[in-house]
């Protein structure tokens, strides 16, 4: 018997029943605003060069990365979509240095509308990332009431929570409509792979070297080494984590131990990561703790996040407990 076809949209309407109507219709505007946008962005990256659209602004944005001119495309395309749903009261954006404020009641949504952006120009997979609050941007990662990403990839693939379960739907081309082909993802207990940036060794906390060397150092009882997959774009890689399981790091820089230094942008990166992470029965962790326990009290605020399966992620945060 053949599957009954399930568009994204149709799936956030039956998933959102448990809130408040207002918040539910918004979300389910809101969920169409993305979509739509991501349709766009995957066409833009699909015809980049044909366009003229590769190489940069010749900007940096507000955490001093220079701009890419896809960078600049996918906000506005965002900014656009959002607006015309007249569900997004403030959207914070990556590209913006102040939150837009679209002067109508509705939902916050704190996005990063190309996410990976070295990829841009080597063809490599990106993403978007997001997540929906209900009043204010700043606060805990719990106050979220929904997350997503898309995957801009051989195919383009979003996958969401609301808090019941994770859900994946591959984009029909011909359509424009992202179709439901992988529901209910759940992340593997335990992984084999890890994906971080080694690179930056020298500036990591001491647990956190020792946990790379513990996952390199070969033992056949318990799957070791693992293997290293990381592509620069986070998006790609916590999606071959939520699949395969595994642990994707972005640890704060320790070279001064007394002023952490992280990257990765917590409102729009870490936070509705995080918050897919924990729907898909996995753990997102700061080192310290749940990452989704971090208040945010600037719209730029960076944060550290180590993510995947649960026993790897304890297992880190015991390193950073107990050291090398
Ligand atoms: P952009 O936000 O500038 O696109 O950077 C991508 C990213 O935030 C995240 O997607 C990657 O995992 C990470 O940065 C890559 O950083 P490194 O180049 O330092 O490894």
């Amino acid at each position: 018997m053949a599957t009954a076809r399930v568009s994204l949209v149709a799936h956030v309407t039956g998933a959102t029943t448990a809130l408040p109507a207002k918040q539910a219709s918004y979300t389910i505007e809101i969920f169409g605003a993305i979509a739509k946008a991501a349709v766009a962005i995957q066409d833009e990256l699909a015809h980049a060069a044909l366009r003229g659209r590769l190489g940069t602004t010749g900007e940096s944005n507000v955490s001093g990365d220079s701009v890419k001119k896809l960078d600049d495309w996918g906000h506005e395309t965002v900014v656009a979509t959002l607006a015309a749903s007249r569900a997004c009261s403030l959207l914070v954006s990556e590209e913006a240095e102040a939150a837009v404020e679209f002067n109508v009641p509705g939902l916050v949504v704190c996005c990063d509308p190309v996410d990976g952006s070295s990829s841009l120009d080597v063809g490599g997979a990106v993403g978007t990332v997001f997540g929906i609050r209900p009043e204010r941007a700043l606060g805990s990662g719990r106050e979220q009431i929904a997350a997503g990403y898309v995957l801009y990839g051989p195919t383009t693939l979003f996958v969401y929570t609301v808090g019941r379960g994770v859900h994946g739907f591959t984009l029909d081309r011909e359509k424009s409509e992202f179709v439901l082909t992988h529901p209910d993802i759940t992340v593997p207990k335990r992984g084999k792979v890890y994906a971080i940036n080694e690179g930056n060794v020298h500036t990591w906390h001491p647990g956190q070297r020792a946990f790379i060397e513990y996952l390199k150092t070969p033992d056949k009882a318990s799957g070791r080494p693992y293997s290293l997959r990381y592509s620069g774009a986070m998006v790609a890689d916590v999606h071959r984590i939520l699949h395969d399981g595994g642990i994707f790091m972005y640890p704060a820089d320790m070279s001064d131990p007394n002023k952490p230094k992280p990257k990765l942008r917590l409102l729009y990166e870490v936070a509705p990561i995080s918050f897919i992470a924990e729907q898909a029965g996995g753990r997102a962790s700061t080192g310290q703790g749940p990452a989704l326990d971090l208040i945010a009290t600037e719209i730029h605020q960076r944060a550290s996040i180590l993510v995947g399966s649960t026993d790897d992620v304890a297992r880190t945060e015991q390193f950073y407990k107990e050291g090398p």
